[in-house]
């Protein structure tokens, strides 16, 4: 393991979140060792007062760097290429840089949303729908979050639509339709030019997702050039290294997880 000259990361992530996936793989690209810490959204364990401490919204990722709390995944990424600059995951280039924030910025705003309705639905529901009603007011007592609050309460008492979802898959073909676009239009290897990115790694825990959702869009003869992408960017150690595995899979609760204490790209 590299001797970290930066001093000691812990990151407090869920392994199906796609948030934390995120700075998961920043952190393997940037190859920094970490503690990892995982957390159970499932059982609430991201509402707990503890934990609340470290990240005051109550989600996750959160990352602790020498004692130093840090939140908002896209903002863990850039923090992550500011105090560690060796292998730069931003352009150089400020108007590819500017890129990079847009892609980030799109993630947050419009992927992350679409793809909590599809997740949710899947792994809170089952388990929230039979909290009965002084259990769900405790629980939501405990999110400062009150978007979230909402997003629990329906959860529990009013799931999505299908039509609810299939909007929500139909923002996650947007993204797909947009990488598709500017990949041929610029015809180089990664979303922002020749440098792999924060924009890179933004999308992909949504790609991945789309990719078990509805996997005609990852086909060449549908959308070859991010198809081409995702064979290319699946094939890095990083990506390897940041445990973005199948969804249903790390969301059981009794996911075990690897025992990441060290980044096993390190050598
Ligand atoms: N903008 C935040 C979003 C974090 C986020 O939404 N995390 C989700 C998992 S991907 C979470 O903690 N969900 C639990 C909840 O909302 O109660 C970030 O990028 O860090």
């Amino acid at each position: 393991m590299r001797e970290e000259p930066g001093g000691s990361l812990i990151l407090y992530h869920g392994w199906s979140s796609s948030a934390s996936r995120k700075v998961r793989f920043a952190l393997a690209e940037k190859q920094l060792a970490y503690t990892s810490h995982p957390i159970n959204v499932r059982k609430n364990e991201h509402h707990a007062p503890a934990y609340r401490k470290i990240n005051p919204n109550g989600l996750v990722p959160a990352l602790v760097h020498n004692g130093v709390q840090l939140i908002e995944s896209t903002f863990i990424g850039e923090y992550l290429d500011e105090a560690f600059p060796d292998r730069p995951i931003r352009p150089a280039d400020p108007v590819e840089r500017h890129a990079m924030r847009l892609w980030c910025r799109d993630v947050d705003e419009k992927y992350l949303p679409a793809v909590l309705k599809h997740n949710w639905q899947l792994t809170i529901h089952p388990i929230a729908r039979e909290w009965s009603d002084a259990e769900l007011d405790e629980k939501l007592a405990n999110i400062p979050n009150p978007q979230r609050r909402q997003f629990w309460y329906r959860m529990a008492r009013d799931p999505f639509t299908r039509d609810e979802l299939e909007e929500a898959t139909a923002v996650m073909r947007g993204l797909i339709r947009q990488m598709e676009e500017t990949l041929s239009v610029s015809d180089r290897p990664w979303l922002t030019g020749e440098t792999f990115s924060l924009a890179d790694i933004s999308v992909t825990p949504y790609v991945k997702r789309i990719e078990e959702l509805d996997p005609a869009q990852l086909d060449p003869s549908t959308n070859p050039r991010t198809a081409d992408w995702w064979q290319r960017l699946t094939a890095r150690p990083g990506f390897q290294a940041a445990h973005i595995g199948a969804y249903s899979e790390q969301a059981d609760p009794e996911y075990p997880g690897p025992r990441v204490t060290d980044n096993p790209v390190d050598t």
